[in-house]
């Protein structure tokens, strides 16, 4: 019989088994959640930091000299390796300012934010003597004023309300107009340099770099949709479309050409340096704008560059004629890839290549420009570290996709290496050589546009809650729009992805969950597979189980491995 003291004695049991049990919940998930918040807090000291000394030794100049506390004009330096053609009469443009407009948003400082932006309607101007890279102008000034203007025109921010009149939106078109006689060229690819008060200079160099004429879109794409003139994006997309033109029978680009031509001048090239950010831009052009174009121009490169530069976990640079392998070497630019990966879900991929990425971070305590992987040692000349963010922001990207805390414990690693060997009393300064961990005097801007901003979002990634985001290149957010997208053929959008077609904004519970690749209705009543499908890596890869797929990084879901093989998502299962 069933005495009723028993019964008690089982309550009692149950009621201590769920207090340990909650216990033990609440030991297991806040350790984490404290962790984070005390991270995030750090990084957020990094920023201001860096933010404060540049605001006190710098501004409104470019950048800051934090071992001297002093400042440099380096905009015309951007990517002017010889440091030719110098200004005489430049003064600055307030590029760390601009570069961290942005970022001051998304650790939540409006007021600081709303400041800036009042100084820049009424200082900045873009008259000046000064011959700059347009690719790194771009990027930075162009990209940090129409991602600002972005976010001051969103009601939910409740940004300068009343006293913003579009003066960044009149600044960044008066950019983009002085970027467009760089564009005319006999073949339309637009020359790497242009002087932003006399245009192109006599005698200007001809070669320029495939990203440099590649990886436009995403800034003067969202200039056009702002402004209705169509001008902006219409130079960078067909700039884009002789470049896509110019590849290979084996689909694969060179790193340098001639604007002038059209002919390549180096044919070997890699996901890195010169090339990195125009695979990045054609998927995320497909992501802002819709197009399928751009997603079909992306998934080919894309499939050409695990076929040709991967090998294993690293990627090497090959030559775009014959396949065959030029360099082996791991630059650090190459860490933004694991990031892409995860935006097409991608993501065992991505892990494996970011795990080798951090293990090269912890062997020198920070990332070498260039490793020779054949060697396993650092380039001789390449050396250096400047503070660069693609490792941080791969990192970011790959804790979106599966929440494991293993990637805060690589963010805290990297934070702690930043404060260890960069940070001095002035800001954060770059390192020399990374045997030595000698320092240089420079803080680069995009230690505040990105280095920061990836670190904090890994560590609180409220800002991407209400909104979906693209980043771009140099870490600038713009929201992904209904109305910037093209109409997509109805077969392509699934009954349940509504924003397409009705609401006014996306509304997602974080950037991940975008459904980036519009799925493919085969025949009512079939599966629909995503167009986020690629098979993975080498043209041999086959995958046994669901285990070899790893998790679609849109939807946070596992992804499986079909009975012919291959991974994908299948949605309706
Ligand atoms: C940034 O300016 C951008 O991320 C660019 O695409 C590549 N390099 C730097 C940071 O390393």
């Amino acid at each position: 019989m069933f005495h009723p003291r028993h019964y008690t004695t089982c309550l009692l049991l149950l009621l201590f088994l769920l207090a340990l049990s909650d216990f033990s919940m609440s030991q297991s998930q806040s350790p984490w959640a404290a962790k984070k918040k005390r991270m995030k807090e750090k990084v957020r000291n990094m920023f201001y930091h860096a933010y404060d000394n540049y605001m006190t030794y710098a501004f409104p100049h470019d950048e800051l000299k934090p071992i001297s506390k002093t400042f440099t004009n380096s905009l015309s330096e951007l990517g002017n390796l010889k440091l030719e053609h110098l200004p005489q009469d430049y003064n600055g443009s307030a590029l760390t300012l601009i570069e961290s407009l942005s970022s001051l948003v998304i650790m939540g400082n409006n007021t600081e934010f709303e400041r800036a932006v009042l100084w820049l309607s009424e200082n900045l101007t873009f008259d000046v003597d000064a011959r700059i890279n347009l690719f790194e102008c771009n990027i930075r000034v162009l990209g940090g004023l129409v991602s600002a203007h972005l976010l001051l025109s969103d009601s939910s921010k409740k940004l300068l309300q009343g006293a913003y009149n579009n003066q960044l939106l009149v600044l960044a078109e008066d950019l983009g107009k002085r970027f467009l006689p760089a564009f005319n060229t006999p073949t339309g690819l637009p020359y790497a340099w242009i002087n932003l008060k006399y245009g192109v200079m006599e005698n200007e160099t001809t070669e320029t770099s495939t990203s440099g004429c590649g990886s436009l879109i995403l800034e003067m794409g969202a200039l056009s949709k702002m402004t209705g003139d169509p001008i902006y994006e219409s130079v960078a997309l067909r700039a884009l479309r002789k470049l896509w033109s110019m590849q290979s029978s084996l689909k694969l680009f060179g790193t340098t050409l001639d604007v002038a031509t059209g002919q390549w001048i180096e044919y070997s090239s890699g996901i890195g340096a010169g090339v990195d950010s125009f695979y990045e831009y054609l998927l995320k052009a497909h992501i802002l704008f819709g197009k399928e174009d751009f997603w079909k121009m992306f998934h080919s490169a894309y499939v050409a560059v695990q076929k040709y530069f991967r090998h294993g976990a690293w990627y090497h640079e090959a030559d775009m004629r014959t396949g065959r392998a030029t360099y082996w070497q791991l630059t650090s630019l190459q860490a933004f890839w694991p990031g892409l990966q995860v935006l097409i879900g991608d993501v065992m991929a991505a892990n494996s290549s970011h795990r080798e990425f951090f293990h090269v971070w912890k062997r020198y305590g920070v990332l070498p420009e260039r490793y020779l992987l054949d060697h396993q040692m650092i380039h001789p000349t390449e050396k250096y570290y400047p503070l660069r963010p693609e490792l941080a922001e791969s990192t970011f990207y790959l804790y979106q996709a599966t929440k494991d805390p293993w990637y805060i414990e690589v963010g805290e690693s990297i934070v702690n290496s930043l404060n260890l060997y960069t940070k001095v009393e002035g800001g954060f300064a770059s390192i020399k050589d990374v045997t030595t961990m000698q320092l240089e005097d420079h803080q680069h801007s995009f230690f505040l546009a990105e280095t920061c901003k990836y670190l904090y979002l890994l560590f609180d990634d409220s800002f991407v809650h209400d909104n979906n985001y693209v980043f771009t290149t140099e870490g600038h957010p713009l929201p992904v729009l209904s109305n910037w997208h093209e109409e997509l053929p109805e077969a392509y959008v699934p009954t349940n992805w509504t924003f397409v077609k009705r609401q006014p904004r996306v509304s997602r519970i974080s950037s991940m969950s975008l459904q980036v690749c519009p799925a493919l209705n085969l025949k009512s009543g079939q599966h629909i597979e995503s167009a986020c499908h690629i098979p993975d890596a080498r043209s041999d890869f086959r995958c046994l189980t669901d285990e070899d797929c790893g998790v679609d990084a849109t939807t946070c879901r596992r992804r499986s491995c079909s009975m012919a093989g291959f991974c994908g998502l299948w949605l309706f299962r």
